[in-house]
């Protein structure tokens, strides 16, 4: 790897500065865990890796926090999220810059995720005071019947390169109201941004009463999340990653009857409808196909449009492509920034040849650029690609800014289509006509956790729950009542009537 040209050598400062700012400790550095930018290519930093003992530490550790942490007031509990989200708030441009430069993504983007970070902070205090259960009428006379949440134990979170710290945040923030203690295992390629949000939190504990050891991070590689997964002492493993991740993952942790949230691929589509307004659904498809370089879980990857409109949007899109920069993050034109590495880009190119060989047409894009400037990373064209149907490769997730076109003339035969993949996330429908709007978000319409209406399949906001069906995995974060999962519910019956009914009229001694 090139490591010190004169623009690389400023973003490992920018790097190591805002590192220093967010106060990440000295003993972080080390020999064995390299970070590098896809920006360059360039390392940014070493790290040490922790230790297989010190990860039977961290989870001890966590496991001993929790018991005192459960006994803290939920809204007390609170406050310290409620510090962590102002900590985050004053670094947010410093946490942005890790970010981008670890992860790829623009200016915009990466505030965008520390944002998100942010406001599920706030959420999650707000929710500290409504850890509501439920009272219901009891059967019996002089009793009371009623549900009560408790947290729960140590949750342990895997979380993934392309959105390092917002999804982290998410869970973290919910499971440390809930009363729980968190060991986190971040992606290896974004430990930079890790330590950053982890040195915040770390911040937001020391200035509270609160036991130091309710979050743990460890430096480890998938052997090293293996513990997590196996370990009987972490109650909840949420986990973000791929299906094949999953489905190692799951049935270990169902071996052990833990619980798991899983949110892993997403193959998310949207249907154009005759009635859109297709200058509004080109701007959200190009969001959602196109941002953060077609590496979120949400990006759009399929899109259905009815046949009397597909020229004229498709016309539109080539052209909107067209006139997206790519290049360094770093300069603000630029809305496309690098695939995350080599085995990305690989795995597009992969991808493109694969629909070709299907009957694709590459409409616009796929191409390497800037690979002289910058022979150590990967930025490319995003690419549209219109599909004769549904052949192979559209049933599968690649990582990678590629939009397959196919067109439809029945919105039933367009919703069937939609949902004939494994993955179920997120999808979308732009259309001007409310019935078709509604038959998509009806029980028999879209089969996703996310269906939105004249939005894309992106960029979702925090106050909504999260996730996915199918080989999504079925997990739900972030808003709404995804804090049940990070609690066990009890149910109470209470008797004060000084007799002993029994429950269904039952007779005994
Ligand atoms: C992810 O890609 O794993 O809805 C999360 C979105 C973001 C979160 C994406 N708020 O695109």
């Amino acid at each position: 790897m090139t490591e010190t040209l004169t623009e690389t050598s400023k973003l490992t400062e920018r790097v190591r500065a805002s590192l220093q700012a967010c106060g990440v400790a000295a003993e972080a550095y080390g020999d064995d865990h390299d970070s590098f930018s896809p920006l360059t290519g360039e390392r940014l930093a070493t790290l040490r890796s922790s230790t297989p003992e010190e990860i039977d530490g961290a989870i001890a550790a966590a496991h001993e926090a929790f018991k005192t942490w459960r006994n803290v007031p939920a809204p007390e509990r609170g406050n310290v999220v409620k510090r962590w989200g102002e900590l985050l708030t004053e670094h947010k441009q410093d946490l942005a810059n890790i970010v981008q430069a670890e992860a790829g993504k623009i200016t915009s983007e990466a505030l965008g995720e520390v944002q998100e970070m942010i406001d599920i902070c706030d959420f999650a205090v707000g929710q500290s005071r409504m850890l509501y259960g439920k009272t219901m009428p009891s059967e019996r006379p002089g009793h009371r019947l009623m549900e009560t949440w408790h947290p729960l134990g140590v949750v342990g979170v895997i979380s993934a390169f392309n959105f390092p710290v917002a999804v982290y945040s998410w869970n973290t923030a919910l499971a440390l109201i809930a009363g729980d203690t968190v060991v986190w295992k971040p992606s290896g390629m974004t430990m930079l941004s890790a330590l950053a949000a982890d040195a915040l939190l770390a911040r937001a504990v020391a200035e509270s009463e609160a036991p130091k050891d309710i979050h743990q991070l460890v430096v480890a590689n998938r052997e090293g999340g293996q513990k997590l997964v196996t370990d009987p002492r972490v109650a909840l493993v949420s986990a973000t990653g791929s299906v094949r991740m999953g489905r190692e993952i799951s049935p270990q942790v169902a071996e052990r009857f833990g619980r798991v949230i899983l949110e892993l691929g997403g193959n998310n589509g949207a249907i154009i409808t005759p009635s859109a307004d297709l200058d509004l659904a080109l701007r959200g498809i190009v969001f959602s196909a196109v941002g953060t370089a077609g590496q979120r879980c949400t990006s759009m990857r399929r899109l259905f449009v009815h046949e009397s409109v597909v020229d004229q949007l498709t016309e539109k899109l080539v052209a909107a492509y067209g006139t997206l920069s790519i290049g360094s993050p770093l300069e603000e034109k630029n809305l496309v920034g690098p695939l995350i590495n080599e085995g990305s880009f690989q795995a597009m190119q992969q991808a493109l040849s694969d629909a070709q060989a299907q009957g694709g047409t590459v409409l616009t894009g796929g191409k390497r650029v800037l690979a002289d400037e910058t022979p150590n990373a990967y930025y490319v064209e995003p690419a549209i690609v219109r599909m004769p149907g549904q052949s192979k490769v559209v049933h599968e997730e690649t990582f990678a800014p590629i939009l397959y076109v196919m067109t439809y003339s029945d919105l039933d035969e367009a919703i069937e289509m939609h949902n004939a993949v494994p993955q179920g996330l997120s999808s979308a429908i732009f259309t001007q006509d409310q019935g078709e709007a509604e038959r998509f978000i009806s029980a028999s319409g879209s089969d996703c956790g996310i269906a939105n209406v004249n939005i894309g399949t992106s960029g979702a906001e925090i106050g909504g729950a999260f996730g996915g069906e199918k080989e999504t995995g079925g997990g739900r974060e972030s808003g709404s009542d995804s804090w049940k999962a990070y609690m066990r519910q009890a149910t109470n019956t209470v008797n004060y009537s000084g007799k002993l009914p029994l429950a269904q009229g039952v007779e005994f001694i």
